[in-house]
């Protein structure tokens, strides 16, 4: 399938993988490269010299073109972006925030930015200062997440700039991609459906947590922090929860305490499998993934589905 984001990025499916902090790793992201999708390889709270050794070995599995994603409230952000303008790679995506301030050094190095946005508002901003395309991701993902729906998003955004919009939050099949293009976007980036991919090193029990959720298996925490996280329901998210709602009639918020419960809590989940006290991030679609396949199956099912989705409804508009 060519689109316009397939044509910029010389990719053979309009299929992003989401770049998910200790899951979207080498393996990961080349395999979905490998497989004609784009691969991105998360970097959550790495250093530079973490970034390096990452993208280093990325380039000893794959020829395609990949993405490597700078989640912005890393605190090492400005010296992941210093290395990466050097490091070869050609395209980078964000997360968490506004990457304005790093335009400049991403445009003098010939790299092409994709910003992950919440907004119509941001996404006309980063058009303005030269982004090549937006992720334009709803509140039904997993992880830090803004507070509008895919559905409402999309066409919103899709109506409002002319670069290419790839549909991110709630996909996890080929009728969500089908619908991605019918609100206007050229391509999808998928998350949860590649964490429990064969590809993926999250722990086994991290992806049995996912495969057994359900349609109300995730819960939003940290509103009160102005960081939303969207994660399994389990044993932390209960305890969290509590806690939000005990300090939030407090004067000044013990944000600390919330801090502290959250810390590690993520690595815990992925790569110890402790899916009952750790941060099991994944989104609303949890429910819809029901079995761990290879990267190259998932995006032929994709988009074969798409197609027989499109197909199916296409003669009632006749
Ligand atoms: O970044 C994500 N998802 C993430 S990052 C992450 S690591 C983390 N862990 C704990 C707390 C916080 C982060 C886990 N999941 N998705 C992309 C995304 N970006 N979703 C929403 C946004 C977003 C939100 C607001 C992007 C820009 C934005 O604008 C802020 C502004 O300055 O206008």
């Amino acid at each position: 399938m060519q689109t316009k984001i397939t044509e910029i990025l010389g990719i053979d499916y309009p299929i992003f993988q989401g770049a998910m902090a200790w899951i979207s790793d080498e393996d990961l992201a080349s395999a979905v490269s490998n497989a004609g999708g784009l691969g991105i390889i998360g970097t959550g709270n790495d250093t530079a010299a973490e970034v390096k050794v990452k993208v280093e070995r990325m380039f000893t599995l794959t020829d395609k073109p990949f993405a490597v994603n700078v989640m912005l409230l890393n605190p090492h952000a400005d010296e992941v972006m210093a290395y990466l303008v050097q490091s070869g790679v050609k395209i980078i995506t964000t997360g968490a925030g506004n990457p304005g301030q790093y335009m400049d050094q991403i445009e003098a190095a010939g790299i092409k930015l994709i910003p992950v946005v919440a907004s119509v508002a941001l996404a006309k901003r980063m058009e303005r200062i030269g982004a090549t395309a937006v992720v334009v991701e709803g509140m039904e993902a997993g992880g830090h997440i803004g507070k509008q729906t895919t559905m409402a998003l999309v066409p919103q955004v899709a109506s409002a700039v002319d670069i290419p919009v790839i549909a991110a939050g709630g996909i996890g099949d080929g009728r969500g991609v089908a619908a991605a293009l019918m609100l206007g976007a050229e391509g999808v980036q998928i998350g949860t459906l590649f964490s429990v991919s064969h590809e993926s090193n999250a722990h086994p029990d991290f992806k049995k947590a996912v495969i057994k959720a359900n349609d109300i298996g995730t819960a939003v925490t940290g509103n009160i922090t102005g960081h939303p996280v969207r994660v399994l329901r389990n044993n932390l998210t209960k305890e969290y929860l509590k806690i939000e709602k005990e300090i939030t009639s407090q004067e000044t918020p013990d944000i600390a305490r919330l801090d502290e419960l959250g810390k590690g809590s993520l690595r815990r989940a992925v790569v110890e499998g402790d899916v009952k006290t750790g941060s099991v991030m994944a989104g609303q679609i949890a429910g819809l993934v029901t079995e761990e396949n290879s990267c190259h199956d998932i995006i032929q099912n994709l988009m074969s589905e798409a197609k027989e989705t499109y197909q199916a409804k296409s003669s009632l508009f006749n």
